[in-house]
């Protein structure tokens, strides 16, 4: 494969100074901002964020990057993606567009089962190609880490063949890849409508295949009416417990069928989507610690009306993070930039809460909370820079990227 990235993480002593920080620290208010700051970073980890004033002496030895006063964020996590996919959703799009039902759309072969046929369809090398330029959309935008699920396989080989593909996306560019394994997405056509069956090819199959290969860093599935049962994701979720996977879940998107409470139930990482969860949902997930995955990309494309729970999350203290759900029928999102506007707009949230979950609480949502997603001493070197007066501009632009560079793990 062209493209293949060589580097390794950085040894040497880099500083970043005559900036201003977005920390996103605990300890600090609000965006955690530092002017006149500065980054120093080593072996890979931030070794001193904070005012240049107080910076460590060592930093005179090191290699001095200028930032001329532009604005230094965390490198930006998306921490729900599908972004391992073959082929696309236009033509189904452009049949809706022009009035047609789902009914007809999937008679047409469209639907969630003709992106499964492509994948089937595609090597894995295919698959790397495909996915590479929604990738590469990302980088550009200053990610650093995104979470990579599987789902359109619906097989033990094709599941197996994402999730590898997410792995070797994670090789050939300067990223953290983190996989799910989301066997209990659809049901795939040659189940011929046995639903049990499936879950238990799922449970007592698949998923120990693919955690003994340690292809996957967690277990999710997709709670719904036109999915799966909450007694069928919790055998799931037994197995991924067995297993000694964290899962997570496609929760309340469509209908509240529990999910939130089922996914804090199992101290799941995150619950996603929640558009339908409710205060006893809300109140689960605090308790948990599980974080409330928002994704303004598919609210936006279904055209959802009912918007998640923003109060409720706030006043129960649940953590928020954001995501693009990119995925060919219901998010063909590649921009966390245009995301975090999308939940600003749509959904209300403030820039401080839409940067903080691109950055420190995606980093929950991913179970790396204390690796990455703000800047502080013992972090990874991920950082974001940025052409901007203020971080609120990151949030009010559409279409635009400000990035000036971004670095990973001190690179
Ligand atoms: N939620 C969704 O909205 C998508 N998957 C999921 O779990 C639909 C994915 C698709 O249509 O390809
Ligand atoms: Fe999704």
């Amino acid at each position: 494969m062209s493209g293949q990235w060589k580097g390794g993480a950085g040894a040497g002593c880099r500083v970043w100074r005559n900036a201003r920080l977005a920390t996103f620290c605990a300890a600090l208010p609000g965006m955690g901002v530092v002017e006149r700051g500065a980054v120093m970073a080593q072996n890979g980890r931030i070794s001193y964020a904070g005012p240049e004033a107080d910076m460590p002496t060592q930093a005179a030895a090191a290699e001095t990057i200028d930032c001329e006063g532009r604005w230094i964020t965390p490198g930006l996590i998306d921490c729900h993606t599908h972004l391992v996919h073959a082929g696309d959703r236009a033509g189904e799009f452009e049949m809706r567009l022009a009035g047609a039902s789902y009914e007809e759309v999937a008679r047409a072969g469209g639907g969630i089962v003709s992106s499964v046929k492509a994948l089937r369809a595609a090597g894995q090398d295919e698959l790397v190609t495909q996915s590479l330029p929604r990738l590469d959309a990302l980088l550009a935008e200053g990610v650093t880490t995104l979470e990579i699920k599987s789902g359109y396989g619906l097989d033990l080989d094709n599941e197996k063949k994402s999730l590898r593909a997410a792995r070797r996306l994670g090789e050939s560019r300067p990223v953290t890849v983190r996989t799910s394994f989301l066997g209990a997405h659809a049901l795939p056509p040659e189940a011929g409508g046995d639903r049990d069956a499936y879950i238990d090819l799922v449970a007592k199959l698949m998923l120990s295949e693919v955690a003994a290969e340690g292809l996957a860093d967690a277990v999710d599935g997709f709670c719904e009416g036109i999915a799966f049962s909450p007694a069928q994701i919790a055998r799931v979720f037994d197995a991924a417990r067995a297993a000694g996977l964290p899962v997570k879940l496609h929760a309340d998107q469509l209908s509240n069928l529990g999910g939130a409470e089922l996914a804090a139930r199992y101290g799941a990482l995150s619950a996603d989507h929640l558009e339908y969860t409710d205060e006893a949902g809300a109140v689960a997930m605090a308790r948990a610690g599980t974080v409330a995955v928002l994704l303004p990309g598919a609210f936006y494309f279904i055209r959802e009306t009912k918007k998640p729970p923003l109060d409720l999350f706030r006043r129960h203290g649940v953590r928020m993070a954001l995501a693009t759900d990119c995925n060919p029928g219901t998010s063909p999102l590649t921009s966390l930039l245009l995301t975090m506007n999308m939940a600003a707009t749509l959904f209300g949230m403030t820039v401080e809460e839409c940067l903080a979950g691109v950055t420190r609480e995606a980093a929950h949502a991913l179970g790396l909370g204390g690796e990455a997603g703000t800047l502080e001493a013992g972090k990874r070197a991920d950082l974001a820079i940025w052409n901007v007066g203020r971080p609120a501009e990151l949030v009010y632009r559409m279409g635009f990227n400000p990035l000036h560079a971004r670095i990973w793990r001190g690179q």
